[in-house]
């Protein structure tokens, strides 16, 4: 049997997107002490004093402040174990997730 070449005449276009970021966001209350507020940020987030006060001051003030942004696990996850944090100590600050525009 002859061999029989064909060519394909519809190419596949793959599309990759990147995967989409979200933001974890901290949501101000008035019962968490401004300094475990700092203290989370810098155990959880990596920040050091000065940002950590920032975005602390920034919440305070404005009623939210935007955290830094992960892949959406990432930033599930953390938000998770920040807010639970707070929790042990019976605070009710929290942090929260949401998709990048
Ligand atoms: N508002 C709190 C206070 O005055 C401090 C605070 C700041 C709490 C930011 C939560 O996300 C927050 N003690």
């Amino acid at each position: 049997m002859p061999e029989t070449i064909t060519t394909p005449r519809v190419q596949l276009e793959v599309k990759v997107e990147r995967p989409k970021l979200h933001k974890v966001m901290l949501v101000n209350d008035d019962f968490t002490p401004r300094e475990f507020v700092v203290m989370v940020l810098k155990a959880e987030f990596r920040m050091n004093e000065g940002q950590a006060s920032q975005v602390m001051m920034t919440a305070h003030q404005r009623g939210v402040c935007v955290v830094a942004v992960f892949t959406k696990e990432l930033a599930e996850s953390k938000a998770t174990n920040a807010t639970d944090m707070a929790r042990k100590k019976g605070y009710p600050l929290l942090f929260t997730t949401e998709p990048e525009e």
